[in-house]
């Protein structure tokens, strides 16, 4: 319902979130599985409806039949006005035994200044048995007023558990009986008769009085309704009400113990179906980069680049196609690695989401063709060769004028001695030219190795980025999706409900054995109030 409290609140949170991770993994869980599943979240829903936060009480009947002093009997305080008409409003008056029924009250239209709570610190644990109760005294049903009809007629459906209030001259009343008992068919779990002002009745005569009353009801149609003789004025029958009202509060502690164990249920069946933990993805997508590069025989072209720039070779390189088998077996390999975790059904499904080996090797195949191999030329090294060459001719050059300026002199070579200091010093800038243009050569040769080096790096790191992104494409992503929706359900089945919503001291009378039983007798009908009435 739309002023669902807190703790119902949560618990239909995750009846959701089961719902929607299941939603997502359908076919990842076993039908059965997921029939069960759906079939107790189903249950929680239903027995979410009446909300497990409070339960609602309402009083209700005819003109003078006690209501009012019946609600302030059960109170404790004299709130609500005793034997007044107040044919001008349509008030509800309630008491809480609750301190966040706010949003009830106000969703069921309480004005806010006829609500009153009822717990305090001063009860102690005396209230505890009546704890989430909410307590209303709604406006005579048989009111001349149209508008405390309405009200009457908005709030009951509203209502966990009816108490008509009827009273010894009008408890046959043909309004109450046709316009509402008759209707009420089939609700017999979830309402009950007071018949108030017993001590206007003669002891002896209130048990016939008791037996019409149940007869009426059966002529009704209700069959099983707890009737109740009580007397606000004198307190007599309150003490057996006030139990049945504590069983219908018992009732909803216990829907909310029960559909809380059935979230557990369902959380179970749905844990069993997931693995512990997604597999990690960045392992064996590197891993499987490496075996596509392998595949593809990158190295080997790398090589062969290296070999070409250092070379001068300038016939282009190309990367690729790869091995088909050698793609197959990095695909299985990566699938274990990812799927073979997972558990059979979800497996599957990341077996059959992920390409398949002829796709991902015709995509290698084509991301390796995009790329650009790097250029086969060494620049610096050919500049310092040409440099080297250069300062080669230069030195021969030299060596010529060195030949001739010897040649001239007298007695040429006969006297080296002779060799003026000109001669000398070009003889020597000769041999440092030539000693220049070899180390350029050497330099040349260094430098071309490392671009070559370099070249081929290059060229693998380019191989790399495409398989990478074939591998990201092709293999993670679809297997992300399908990790993403298995997350969703683990991390569902791991919820627990919310503990810190639930009050610390849900009333352990509440609980006790015999309202357990007493409600396992009902069946999953809330407010089994019949059993024990006075009649
Ligand atoms: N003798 C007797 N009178 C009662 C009892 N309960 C209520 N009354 C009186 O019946 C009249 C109507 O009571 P009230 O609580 O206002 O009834 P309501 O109209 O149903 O809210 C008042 O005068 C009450 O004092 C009862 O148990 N015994
Ligand atoms: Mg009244």
């Amino acid at each position: 319902m739309s002023a669902a409290g807190p703790r119902t609140q949560a618990l239909l949170a995750r009846a959701s979130a089961l719902e929607t991770a299941l939603a997502r993994a359908k076919r990842q869980v076993p039908a059965r599985t997921a029939r069960r599943v759906r079939a107790i979240l189903e249950g929680v829903r239903q027995r979410l409806e009446l909300g497990v936060d409070h339960t609602i009480v309402a009083l209700a009947g005819g003109t003078g039949s006690g209501k009012s002093s019946v609600f302030n009997a059960l109170s404790g305080f004299e709130f609500a006005d005793v034997g007044v008409r107040r044919p001008t409003t349509a008030e509800v008056t309630a008491c809480v035994w609750a301190h966040d029924a706010d949003l009830l009250l106000s969703w069921l239209g309480v004005a806010r200044d006829r609500r009153i709570e009822r717990e305090s610190a001063l009860d102690g644990d005396e209230q505890a048995d009546l704890r989430g109760l909410v307590l209303l005294d709604l406006p005579d049903h048989d009111s001349i007023e149209p508008a405390h009809r309405a009200v009457v007629d908005r709030v009951l459906p509203q209502v966990d558990l009816l108490v008509w209030v009827v009273d010894p001259q009008k408890y046959a009343d043909d309004a109450l009986h046709n316009r509402y008992l008759k209707e009420l068919a089939g609700h017999e779990g979830s309402m009950i008769v007071l018949l108030n002002q017993v001590d206007t009745v003669p002891r002896e005569a209130q048990a016939a009085l008791l037996a019409d009353v149940a007869r009426l009801l059966r002529e009704d149609g209700l069959t099983g309704v707890g009737v109740y003789a009580a007397s606000a004025r004198t307190g007599e029958g309150l003490p057996a009400l006030r139990a049945a009202l504590a069983r219908a509060v018992a009732a909803r502690g216990l829907a909310e113990v029960r559909a809380e164990a059935e979230l557990d249920d369902a959380a179970r069946l749905l844990g069993a179906t997931v693995a512990d933990a997604e597999p990690d993805l960045a392992g064996p997508a590197d891993r499987a980069v490496d075996g596509l590069l392998a595949a593809a025989g990158v190295a080997e072209s790398a090589a062969g680049l290296e070999r070409a720039v250092r070379s001068g070779d300038r016939t282009p390189v190309r990367l690729g196609p790869t091995a088909p088998e050698r793609v197959e077996a990095v695909r299985d390999a990566w699938l274990d690695a990812v799927a073979g975790p997972l558990p059979r059904l979800w497996a599957r499904t990341v077996r059959e989401k992920v390409a398949d080996a002829p796709e991902l090797a015709a995509a290698a195949d084509a991301a390796l063709e995009r790329v650009v191999p790097p250029s086969g030329r060494a620049r610096g090294a050919q500049v310092l060769k040409v440099l080297a060459a250069l300062v080669g001719l230069g030195a021969l050059a030299m060596a010529g004028f060195t030949a001739a300026a010897l040649g001239a002199a007298p007695d040429g070579l006969r006297d080296a001695l002779a060799w003026d200091a000109g001669t000398a010093l070009l003889a020597g800038v000769t041999g440092g030219a030539v000693l220049l243009a070899l180390l350029l050569l050497v330099a040349a040769r260094a430098a071309r190795a490392r671009t070559a080096r370099r070249r081929a790096a290059e060229l693998t790191a380019r191989g790399r980025r495409a398989l990478a992104e074939v591998a990201d494409q092709h293999l993670v992503a679809p297997a992300v999706a399908v990790l993403e929706d298995h997350r969703a359900l683990r991390e569902a089945a791991a919820l627990a409900t919310d503990p810190v919503v639930r009050p610390a001291s849900r009333p352990a009378s509440a609980l006790e054995p015999d309202a357990l039983e007493a409600d396992a007798d009902a069946g999953d009908a809330e407010g089994d109030d019949g059993a024990e009435g006075e009649g």
